[in-house]
């Protein structure tokens, strides 16, 4: 097999040049071929220095994560680098793209860096529960400080280039379009220069204020994870061991990381992300409908964070409401939400005028007739839809996609009022849309393979993760919280309190329980409005007001600033209706908890994909994760029942408890196979 690392030879300097697409990752062959070519330029006379470069669209984005918790092979990066590091003759890492990971590592390894302007340099590891383990904790400090260095690695956002420049990691950006030529020119000017600088030789003073201050600061952030407290306590390490004890304690912790279930589920996530994009049956190539404008129909919460979208990628939009005064509201509501964003920082502060300078509000639909996309989010009801559909099958144009924002109604059954059923899909937001990263897009009987294509791609240019579900009530993910929620009302009318069901939610890493989220979401949403019918403890909430944190009292009570205390007569309601019910109270375990509100989600997104309401396993994970809230470092639903938990004891649980089990849980669970 030919290498994927080239050397060219420039006079006295030697080009390194790795072409491995599509990211450059630091796989086999990648680490023997640049071990080859450095070994070439320290033993060949007539070189004085080299420079390491990347084709392709940059530079080596990492270790290979395929490779990993695979028995090693080739040449390790720690060799290579070490490799590198030692030579007595400089050599240049030339940047452009993305130095990620492993590859900021091999720069950080170089004794000089340049860099074009466009690219950035960053060390990840942590957001796949891990963290850079070829000496990257420990270099890294050397150059910026601790306070820069807990940044970069115990949070792993990568920095642009002009503030790699600012902070020393980078020596010299160069053009962006001469970067081979300026790296070589570098490499010259400093050919001869002793001593060679080497990291290594550095050292950087402990700082303890600002760790402290960064975990006061991240405490929130990090917790649950694992990977962040070993990523500091090796920056820490750096301040305080010579480097190559600083190495050892890095690699006990990498090894701790690597070997445990934090980061499998992490890595999960990174592909479970990207092999969602992907449609079985739909050519990666098929030719694209152009959507140039969108229309969105209602200017509520959710139409307003689904314009902010497409506005904020450039795309024009039309929002349409039926009244002046909501339309005027919830345009204002835009505005502002991008005002706070710049006041932040978040985003440039001429953003706001950018994005609303894209908008055009109105209150006829007829003026949705240009748009290449239309869609709408008006109140959840089968008629409204049905009515709203027909109206825009005459109004839009032809080849326009026309989507719902259902979030439990039946998308054919809304399609078949069209003539044009084969453009009628599902998008499913999840609020708020602006923020929220996921989206389900659902996939009618009759959509048509270009209108899935279309979105998909879309999806990714307004920076949202996509997982295609089939039509069901509920589609992947509100399918899957009803059985939660059920059996969540269950046991409190057995004798738990909605603190302990929360509690063990919150404990396992949601980011909150069943009632705490139905304090947030409004107790009363879905209510029947009528405070003498009381068939459920939520009615008996709602009918005394209890209508959660906007009102200050739900399942909680909370003050002015929204903070939740546990509510006596909450606790008091949700005595009397169950004493009429003559259920007797009783203990209930947390275990039984996770059995009856986890491991029935795990159940229920077996159902999902044996009737083929998703297209794999790693898609469900992607919608828990990304939509409700399931804790990262658990990699999913469906990823935690087979790799932690174990599909076996999933199907005792679920016996144990009397509910019916999917045939395909219990097979994988027999033969241990993976769900797929
Ligand atoms: C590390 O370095 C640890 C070191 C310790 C050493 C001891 N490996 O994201 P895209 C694939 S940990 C293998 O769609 P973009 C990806 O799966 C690593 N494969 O492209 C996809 O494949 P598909 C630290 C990788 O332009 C294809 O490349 N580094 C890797 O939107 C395209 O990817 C990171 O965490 C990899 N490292 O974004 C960086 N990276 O086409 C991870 C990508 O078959 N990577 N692939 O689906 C990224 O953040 C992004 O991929 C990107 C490019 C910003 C480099």
């Amino acid at each position: 097999m030919t290498s994927p690392v080239r050397f060219e030879r420039h006079d006295d300097v030697l080009v390194i040049i790795s072409d491995s697409p599509p990211v450059n990752a630091l796989g086999a062959a990648v680490r023997d071929g640049l071990k080859e070519g450095v070994s070439q330029g320290i033993n060949d006379p007539a070189v004085k220095a080299m420079v390491i470069r990347c084709d392709g669209k940059t530079f080596f984005a990492g270790a290979d994560i395929t490779e990993f918790g695979k028995p090693p092979k080739g040449a390790s990066l720690h060799e290579v680098i070490d490799m590198m590091d030692s030579s007595e003759k400089p050599i240049v890492a030339a940047i452009h793209g993305t130095a990620l990971g492993g590859g900021c590592e091999v720069a950080l390894a170089c004794h000089y860096r340049v860099a074009v302007p466009s690219a950035v340099m960053g060390l990840p590891e942590v957001k796949l529960g891990l963290l850079p383990g070829a000496g990257g904790t420990q270099r890294l400090p050397r150059i910026v400080g601790v306070k820069a260095a807990l940044e970069m690695v115990a949070i792993g956002d990568p920095i642009p280039a002009k503030k790699a420049a600012e902070v020393g990691l980078v020596d010299r950006v160069v053009g962006e379009d001469s970067l081979e030529a300026d790296a070589i020119a570098f490499a010259r000017e400093i050919a001869d220069k002793k001593p060679i600088p080497r990291v290594r030789d550095k050292t950087v003073a402990p700082d303890p204020e600002a760790v402290e201050e960064f975990k006061k600061k991240h405490g929130r952030r990090m917790r649950g994870f694992d990977a962040p407290a070993a990523n500091i306590a090796c920056v820490v390490a750096a301040s305080e061991l010579p480097f190559d004890e600083g190495m050892k304690f890095e690699r006990e912790q990498f090894m701790k990381l690597m070997t445990g279930t934090q980061s499998a589920a992490q890595r999960h996530l990174f592909f479970a992300e990207r092999q969602a994009a992907k449609i079985d049956d739909v050519d990666p190539k098929t030719p694209l409908r152009p959507i140039n404008k969108v229309g969105v129909i209602g200017a509520g919460t959710m139409g307003g964070g689904i314009s902010m979208n497409f506005l904020s990628a450039g795309i024009p939009v039309t929002i349409v409401e039926m009244q002046q005064e909501a339309l005027d509201r919830g345009t204002g509501v835009m505005r502002k939400n991008y005002e706070a964003s710049a006041a932040k920082g978040r985003i440039k502060p001429d953003a706001p005028e950018k994005a609303m300078g894209l908008l055009t509000p109105t209150l006829k639909l007829e003026d949705l007739a240009d748009c290449d996309l239309i869609i709408e989010a008006v109140y959840e009801n089968m008629d409204v839809k049905k009515e709203l559909f027909t109206k825009l099958d005459a109004i839009a144009k032809p080849g326009a996609i026309i989507a719902t924002n259902t979030s439990y109604l039946n998308v054919d059954e809304i399609a078949a009022v069209t003539k044009r059923p084969e453009d009628v899909v599902g998008m499913h937001f999840f609020s708020p849309a602006n923020v929220m990263r996921l989206l389900e897009v659902v996939r009618g009987e009759k959509t048509a393979k270009d209108v899935l294509a279309t979105v998909m791609a879309l999806a990714k240019k307004i920076k949202k993760v996509a997982v295609v579900a089939g039509v069901c009530h509920g589609f992947i993910g509100n399918r899957m919280l009803s059985p939660r929620q059920i059996e969540a009302n269950k046991l409190l009318m057995e004798g738990a309190t909605p603190q302990q069901i929360d509690k063990v939610h919150v404990e396992f890493g949601m980011p909150m329980g069943p009632f705490q989220m139905a304090d947030l979401a409004g107790v009363d949403i879905g209510w029947h409005r009528d405070p003498s019918r009381i068939e459920s403890i939520r009615d008996a909430l709602a009918a005394e007001g209890r209508w959660g944190q906007k009102k200050g009292a739900g399942y909680y009570d909370y003050d002015e600033k929204r903070n939740a205390t546990p509510s006596p007569r909450a606790l008091e309601i949700i005595e009397e209706f169950r004493a009429k019910s003559n259920l007797p109270k009783r203990e209930i375990t947390d275990q039984e908890i996770v059995e009856r509100t986890l491991y029935t989600m795990v159940n229920e997104g077996a159902l999902i994909l044996e009737e083929g309401k998703a297209q794999r396993a790693s898609d469900v994970d992607v919608v828990w994760i990304m939509g409700y809230g399931w804790p990262v470092y658990r990699g999913g639903p469906m990823f935690w029942a087979q790799n932690e938990v174990g599909l076996k004891k999933i199907v005792e649980g679920l016996e144990k408890h009397g509910f019916k089990v999917a045939e395909s849980l219990k097979t994988a669970a027999e033969t241990g196979a993976a769900l797929k």
